[in-house]
């Protein structure tokens, strides 16, 4: 265990007044405190009632005090709670006097720290305390206590033994290069890399839409002039956050809102209509909407009712390479005798609606959320941050590589030095290997008590 050399306080619960407030100790002299707060022996894993006195011997206020052991408590120190009533005099009276025999005041997230560092959580776990502490809806909410009692952390190690295991295969051969490799162990070993590549994908896909429910989906509204994206924007805010006229190019500038559907968080970005322009301001503002549509988790390319599907999405695919997947809006369906509806067409889902009357829009909406694993339920979607997703991606690309120089190369030492990069993408996200920057930066964002 990783015992620390001093023993950190703080308040637990928020300012202000309440029933209870919370002084929570951590550390060598946690018990030793507690004794001389009190002058009765904390007892294991109870509560006792009793007066906290002051440093100056006075009374402060009578309470509850719990002890937890070592190791056997959220730190894995030795903790103590001092539960008093809420209200500042009280708080900072009973904070100060722990500090005045010996604490000292916590760092943000410290608790939360010294809890990673004696192994009574991982990384990816203790994020999803603040996660949870954060969340914005019922469903970010449970996405979090799933990757707080491990179930993230649980697939990032199995994806680890999966790897262990194509590492082993290989070393084996690295060992006795005298044994020719056969075309049924290639054939044998690809089809693990494979199994192994859908495991990452899938939990990559959890991921993301972890990421989406703890800080919403971004969504940009893009398209040819006068299409009627701004039309669009509005119905989605419920309320004219864009300026609508018939004239094509009237949107200049992105347009921003922050809007929630049933308690989705959705950053909605309007854009100017893409076309071929020589007006100066114009075009600043298209080379603006091409630089939003890269940086969204999703495009609605809104067309006329009229567009041939099949050319707008051959024109989606050619313009946006890189960008992110495409939803095809069909706009101004009022204008023509038919029900709204969704449709596929090259692998993109196309919705028809009319942004004028808000005919279809609900389909939208339910897209949208279906996108973002927004369901009544939501599925098995793990709390997770960008920072989780970026190392999937780096043990993908790895595994991807890696699978290249065995397949195409029978480089069998890259492909093993290709696997073990994976490895060390998936343990930053747990933090087996992480740097000392990194822990400051997340636990430093914790709340203060945690
Ligand atoms: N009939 C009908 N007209 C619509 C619909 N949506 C938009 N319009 C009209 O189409 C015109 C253009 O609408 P906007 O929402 O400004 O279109 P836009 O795509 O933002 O246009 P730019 O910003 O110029 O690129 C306006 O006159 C709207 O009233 C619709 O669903 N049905
Ligand atoms: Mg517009």
């Amino acid at each position: 265990m990783n015992q620390s050399a001093d023993t950190i306080t703080a308040i637990a619960t928020p300012p202000g007044k309440g029933a209870v407030a919370i002084v929570r100790i951590s550390g060598p002299e946690a018990e030793a405190i507690s004794r001389a707060m009190t002058s009765v022996a904390p007892r294991e894993r109870q509560a006792r009632l009793c007066r906290f006195i002051g440093a100056d011997g006075g009374d402060i206020d009578q309470g509850l005090m719990l002890f937890f052991p070592g190791p056997r408590s959220f730190t894995g120190e030795d903790v103590v709670e001092l539960h008093g009533h809420g209200g500042t005099v009280v708080s900072d009276s009973l904070l100060a006097a722990v500090l005045e025999r010996g604490a000292r005041l916590a760092e943000p997230g410290e608790f939360a720290l010294r809890a990673f560092l004696n192994n009574k959580l991982d990384l990816a776990q203790a994020e999803a305390i603040a996660d949870l502490i954060d969340s914005g809806s019922q469903l970010a909410a449970r996405a979090a206590l799933r990757s707080l009692e491990g179930r993230f952390s649980d697939q990032v190690h199995a994806l680890q033994a999966s790897l262990t295991q194509l590492r082993v295969q290989i070393e084996a051969w690295l060992d006795f290069p005298d044994e020719e490799l056969d075309l049924d162990d290639i054939v044998q070993l690809t089809s693990r890399f494979d199994s192994t590549r859908s495991q990452l994908d899938s939990l990559l896909a959890s991921a993301r839409q972890g990421a989406v429910l703890r800080s919403g989906l971004s969504v940009v509204i893009a398209g040819p002039p006068n299409a009627g994206k701004s039309s669009l924007m509005n119905q989605l805010a419920g309320y004219d956050a864009a300026i609508v006229t018939h004239i094509p190019g009237t949107t200049r500038d992105p347009l921003k809102e922050h809007i929630s559907l049933d308690g989705l968080p959705i950053n909605l970005v309007d854009t100017a209509g893409l076309r071929e322009s020589s007006d100066l301001v114009e075009s600043e503002g298209i080379r603006r909407s091409f630089a939003a549509v890269r940086r969204a988790d999703r495009l609605l390319w809104v067309v006329d009712i009229e567009a041939k599907l099949a050319v707008v999405a051959a024109e989606i695919n050619r313009e946006f390479t890189d960008g992110p997947e495409a939803t095809i809006i069909q706009n101004k369906l009022d204008l023509v005798d038919e029900v709204p509806r969704e449709q596929e067409i090259a692998g993109m889902p196309v919705i028809s609606l009319s942004a004028l009357t808000g005919e279809g829009l609900p389909l939208l909406i339910a897209h949208l959320k279906r996108l973002a694993g927004f369901t009544d339920t939501g599925g098995g979607t793990v709390s997770a941050r960008t920072r989780h997703i970026d190392g999937l991606k780096r043990a993908r690309d790895s595994l991807q590589r890696a699978r290249t120089q065995l397949v195409d190369s029978r480089a069998l030492e890259l492909a093993a030095e290709e696997l073990r990069g994976a490895q060390v993408a998936l343990s930053e996200i747990t933090g087996e290997l992480t740097s000392d920057d990194l822990l400051g930066e997340i636990f430093g964002s914790f709340c203060i008590g945690k």
